[in-house]
């Protein structure tokens, strides 16, 4: 597909009614040349292109997992049973999901541009990043309540305008992820093809994405095509790990009946050749707290130990 298609040209049209199904993703997974510098072997780039994701064991040491722990169960004293633009409840007066980490405190600004996480992202794909989104994710013990399949670039194309797909995470694991406490579940392989999905999108669309996603879900047939390709993986990871996955690999999770939470902190690393457009859902864009619209420059990754 020639990577000079014109800005208004929607490559990936999602939300329009019926209309929908599984169409060719028109970019490369692994923009980088194979020996590019940064923190993936040929083997893992090779593993990344061909399932949409890899666990990186140990990126970060227990005494920095510790720390950044402390930091959370601090806002979830500050923020419990209180409404925040960035912040959702769950109806235990738990946090949910908190988006904009980077900018809350400076602790996750620093992670945000630390090099174990940065020099990823640049090799990956092949250009300067900087931070399309950050946020925590919470499954609390007992009633921390499932996602159902998605991509999360349908989101990022139809609700914050990204016109391709040169974007990725990396989950921090804070808490290990174990197949028990609703790990993240992926499609392997189901990166490589766009599913368009049903239905429009709602007005204030993030306000319910923030706790349950009901736009942008795809139809259970073309889960099922996808899954029938390549199953279903679950994603163990220990604590001090890092979860990479490719911004359109379709995944979910369960609802969290373990005594154990789970929680990551992930951030979303987008090139900055491909920033945001209008949003191809033709509502106003989501608030700088979801998507990076102001403040769009490439990240100079730092290497530090996280200690504050
Ligand atoms: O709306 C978003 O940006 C977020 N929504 C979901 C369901 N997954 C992650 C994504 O960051
Ligand atoms: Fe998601």
């Amino acid at each position: 597909m020639n990577a000079n298609v014109g800005a208004d040209v929607d490559l990936y049209p999602s939300r329009h009614g019926a209309d929908c199904g599984i169409q060719s993703r028109y970019d490369p997974i692994v923009y980088g040349e194979p020996d590019r510098d940064g923190g993936l072997t040929q083997n893992q780039l090779e593993r990344y292109q061909q399932q949409g994701y890899l666990v990186l064991d140990n990126l970060f040491n227990n005494a920095e997992i510790e720390r950044l722990i402390d930091e959370v169960t601090l806002w979830q004293q500050a923020f419990r049973n209180s409404e925040n633009d960035n912040v959702s409840i769950d109806e235990h007066g738990d946090i949910r999901s908190f988006y904009g980490i980077h900018a809350q405190h400076a602790l996750y600004s620093a992670l945000s541009k630390d090099t174990r996480l940065v020099s990823i992202a640049q090799q990956v794909l092949a250009d300067d990043v900087y931070l399309h989104q950050s946020r925590l994710t919470f499954k609390a013990p007992f009633v921390g309540q499932s996602s159902f399949w998605h991509s999360d670039f349908e989101t990022w194309h139809v609700e914050d305008g990204l016109p391709r797909m040169r974007t990725l995470s990396l989950a921090l694991v804070l808490t290990e992820n174990q197949l028990t406490n609703a790990p993240i579940m992926v499609l392997p392989g189901s990166h490589k093809s766009f599913v368009s999905c049903p239905g429009e999108t709602p007005e204030n669309n993030y306000l319910h994405t923030m706790r349950e996603q009901h736009a942008g879900l795809p139809r259970q047939d073309d889960i099922q095509i996808l899954a029938d390709i390549n199953g279903v993986d679950a994603i163990s990871a220990k604590k001090g790990s890092v979860i990479l996955y490719d911004c359109n690999l379709m995944h979910g999770s369960s609802n969290n009946l373990s005594p154990l939470p789970r929680r990551n902190a992930v951030f979303v690393y987008n090139a900055v050749s491909n920033r945001p457009r209008e949003p191809y859902s033709g509502m106003p864009a989501r608030p700088e707290f979801m998507a990076t619209r102001r403040l769009i420059q490439p990240i100079r990754a730092q290497h530090q130990q996280l200690h504050f």
